[in-house]
């Protein structure tokens, strides 16, 4: 067992032990109630899930194992020359709950490059569908076909011992972490860049070494893909991405097949697909006005026909953040340190000074301000990165980072198939009437 591996079951041993007395002693206690609107609407504020890799507040954001986004960028090593976190350094500290240091962190990233030979059948695969395919699909595609490497579905055909499960698993969260920038920067060049690929630099960090395969060579590109891969590693548990990988990892389904699903929700417009929706958006309007740079004015009519017109703001608003997302302002600092004279970058800062009062006083929207989704496009766009539609394949690279560290959590400690109960709208008439218990 090699040193990550061996801390980790270390780690997981006195975890379980701990979950074991603490459910003797106190597993009949009551977490909260649950009312008929959040059954009906989205089960917002229901507590159900255990996610170890990190925990969200509502005013302050989010904590990974208690450490926030400024102290991160503070506490994590960097690159050499760098002033942002390695994401390898948040890895290792959502899966080992302890922060590493330089040498840990140089442990994950070289166990990333020995891991990251992606077999050829998966680019074939990928090349198979067509080019206008959406590069998530592609994505999600490519994971699939990697799924013939999955050390776990292996061991289980065996007859793995169920107390072993968390091994092949934390294998394949490696190699998958290991191969997804490879993948994710095939699809890049091979969709945007004429099919013309960059071998990977075995020199480089993770998310320095994806910058140079997607193309972009520049240091403060890479840096910005630190910070990138970083911050939308993980949100705690309940969010589309993370708690489908959790939900499907339930039913002993391999992390690769656990992740696409975590994917296929993050492509979704309300999720991860709206940081390409604000690009979109930002550039519809610059179009729509013909200027590179609209006044605040403009813009606030433009956002009120957004919502004239039926259609959500995106980048802003948040199913449990009710203020301005601290993944937004780590962005807003980076926009501020490298190019605070980019004209896009500024008109993302105009829309955040214009949307949130129009949103509050429509009186309905929990939360006016900005997602971590609202700022990310325009700082990709500054370096040249203008295929908006490959945006959320960065932020799913970087989810895996947390939605497997924390797979990894599920199997060690044992967690079962995931089976809530649902209802019908009959039985609730009949609940209601006292003529039937549902609760059962
Ligand atoms: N623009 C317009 N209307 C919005 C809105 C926005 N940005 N955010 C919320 N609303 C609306 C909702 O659609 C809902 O309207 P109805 O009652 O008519 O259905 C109402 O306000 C109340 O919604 P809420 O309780 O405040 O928000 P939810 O928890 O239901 O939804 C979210 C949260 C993120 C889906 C929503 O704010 C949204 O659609 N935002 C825009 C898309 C976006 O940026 N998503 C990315 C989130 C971060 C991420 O996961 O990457």
């Amino acid at each position: 067992m090699d040193v990550l591996k061996e801390r980790f079951n270390a780690k997981a041993q006195s975890a379980n032990a701990e979950i074991k007395n603490l459910l003797k002693e106190h597993g009949g206690k009551k977490i909260g109630e649950v009312t008929l609107s959040q059954v009906y609407q989205g089960m917002r504020g229901i507590t159900g899930i255990v996610s170890e890799t990190s925990l969200l507040d509502a005013q302050e954001g989010i904590r990974f194992r208690g450490y926030s986004i400024p102290e991160l960028q503070e506490k994590l090593p960097k690159a050499p020359g760098g002033s942002e976190p390695l994401p390898e350094g948040l890895f290792y500290l959502m899966l080992i709950g302890e922060l590493p240091t330089d040498d840990d962190v140089q442990r994950v990233s070289s166990i990333l490059q020995r891991r990251s030979h992606v077999p050829t059948h998966v680019f074939d695969v990928m090349d198979a569908l067509p080019l206008r395919t959406h590069p998530m699909t592609m994505f999600v595609t490519g994971v699939m076909a990697l799924q013939t490497e999955s050390n776990f579905a292996k061991a289980y055909a065996q007859g793995i011992n169920k107390k072993d499960y968390w091994q092949p698993v934390f294998d394949d969260t490696l190699d998958l972490i290991a191969r997804l920038p490879r993948i994710a920067a095939h699809i890049y060049r091979r969709k945007y860049k004429n099919d013309d690929h960059i071998q990977p630099n075995g020199l480089l960090d993770w998310a320095g070494n994806f910058a140079h395969m997607m193309g972009y060579g520049d240091e403060s590109f890479k840096e910005l893909m630190r910070l990138y891969m970083t911050i939308h590693a993980d949100h705690e548990g309940g969010n589309v991405s993370a708690h489908t990988t959790h939900l499907v990892g339930s039913a002993l389904s391999d992390p690769y097949l656990s992740f696409a699903a975590g994917m296929n929700g993050l492509a979704g417009p309300l999720h991860g697909l709206a940081n390409q929706e604000v690009i979109k958006w930002i550039f519809e309007l610059q179009k729509e006005l013909g200027t590179e740079q609209p006044t605040k004015e403009q813009i606030a009519e433009y956002v009120q026909q957004t919502i004239a017109s039926g259609k959500v703001v995106p980048g802003y608003g948040h199913a449990v953040l009710r203020k301005t997302d601290p993944r937004f302002t780590a962005q807003m600092e980076f926009g501020k340190k490298h190019m605070p004279d980019d004209p896009l970058v500024q008109t993302v800062w105009n829309v955040y000074e214009t949307v949130p009062p129009i949103l509050q006083s429509l009186g309905k929207i929990k939360n006016p301000w900005p997602n971590v989704d609202a700022h990310s496009g325009a700082l990709l766009v500054h370096y040249g990165m203008v295929e908006y539609e490959f945006y959320t394949v960065l932020f799913g690279v970087s989810r895996a980072l947390g939605v497997l560290a924390s797979l990894c959590w599920d199997r060690a400690l044992g967690f079962p198939l995931e089976r809530p109960k649902s209802v019908t709208t009959e039985s609730v008439k009949m609940w209601l009437e006292g003529k039937e218990e549902i609760w059962e």
